[in-house]
């Protein structure tokens, strides 16, 4: 089905500025052309913007009013483009996803089919705005889809997705409320510490063999510092110890074949940080992973 690309260039999940520049930084580096070599029909929506907001000082929060505006538009133009194709979010800092997947949601409850959720990440986005310590919104969006209490001011979120839904990989930077809230829960979180032990292939099947299982829709989040910062230094809160180039492409790859993804952000990538446009690059060669870009065919594998 055709791929709908969405520009995101919302920038206040943070305070560090230059993630604006995300969506045109993915067009500069072939991101149509790319997915329209593996044969995709593609649609460029443009850039989405936030609905009318009025800012105002938070003690705590930083430019919780936009944020919460680009919430609303980004959840109309994602559940609207559902529909129509695979939607890939080009980001945009990771508070876009408050929005995306909020729009998925809906959708899913329109088709009558669950909702999963793939967090490629260092961090593991889980605060809600009365648990985070920087004020930062794009540390909170697996807190609100998951139905987290806190969070006040934002479209209600009327069917969380179910923690059992929802793995986060690439984890090395987690804090403490995080750590102690997430481990009460069902999510699965892989930590890099379990991928150095293990690989990334064997939680990740494990997870897709559950989407397919339950015939879900799946979201995936791909937040630029699940990347080891020396490939992929075009992000602000880099964490060194990350996933390699392979790494990422493997998880891409087994996403492809296994037909089971139905929407897609690309998110935290600073143009601002990038050297001669590697970052943008290599978020774009690992979407085409996702699309079906390969060294030699291989079967389709049945999940
Ligand atoms: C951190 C950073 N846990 C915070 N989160 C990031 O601000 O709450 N997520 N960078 O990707
Ligand atoms: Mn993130
Ligand atoms: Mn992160
Ligand atoms: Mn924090």
């Amino acid at each position: 089905s055709p791929c709908i690309l969405i520009g995101c260039p919302m920038d206040s999940g943070k305070r560090r500025q230059g993630c604006l520049m995300g969506p045109d930084a993915y067009r500069t580096a072939g991101l149509v052309q790319a997915l329209r070599d593996l044969g995709h029909p593609v649609e460029d929506r443009g850039n989405v913007t936030p609905a009318p907001f009025t800012a105002r000082d938070h003690p705590k929060i930083v430019a919780l009013e936009e944020t919460i505006a680009w919430t609303t538009a980004l959840a109309e133009a994602s559940q609207m483009a559902m529909p129509d194709g695979v939607p890939i979010f080009m980001g945009g800092d990771h508070a876009l996803s408050l929005g995306t997947v909020l729009g998925v949601a809906r959708h899913a409850k329109s088709v009558d089919r669950p909702l999963f959720v793939l967090w490629l990440d260092a961090h593991t986005d889980f605060h809600t705005p009365q648990t985070t310590d920087s004020g930062n919104l794009h540390g909170t969006p697996l807190g609100y889809v998951t139905g987290r209490d806190g969070f006040d001011g934002f479209p209600v979120f009327d069917t969380p997705v179910p923690q059992e839904n929802i793995a986060i990989i690439g984890l090395r930077s987690v804090d403490a409320a995080e750590r102690a809230a997430l481990q009460d829960t069902d999510v699965t979180y892989v930590d890099m510490r379990e991928i150095d032990e293990s690989g990334i292939a064997k939680p990740l099947s494990a997870f897709l063999a559950k989407v397919a299982a339950a015939n879900g829709l799946l979201h995936v989040s791909l937040d630029v510092d699940f990347l080891d910062p020396s490939v992929a230094p075009a992000v602000g809160t880099t964490v060194p110890g990350g996933a390699t180039v392979r790494e990422g492409h493997l998880v891409m790859e087994m996403l492809h074949d296994s037909g089971l993804m139905t929407s897609l952000d690309l998110v935290e990538l600073n143009p601002f940080l990038d050297e001669r446009g590697r970052t943008a690059t290599l978020m774009v060669d690992l979407t085409a992973s996702a699309f079906g870009r390969r060294v030699f065919d291989r079967p389709t594998r049945a999940y």
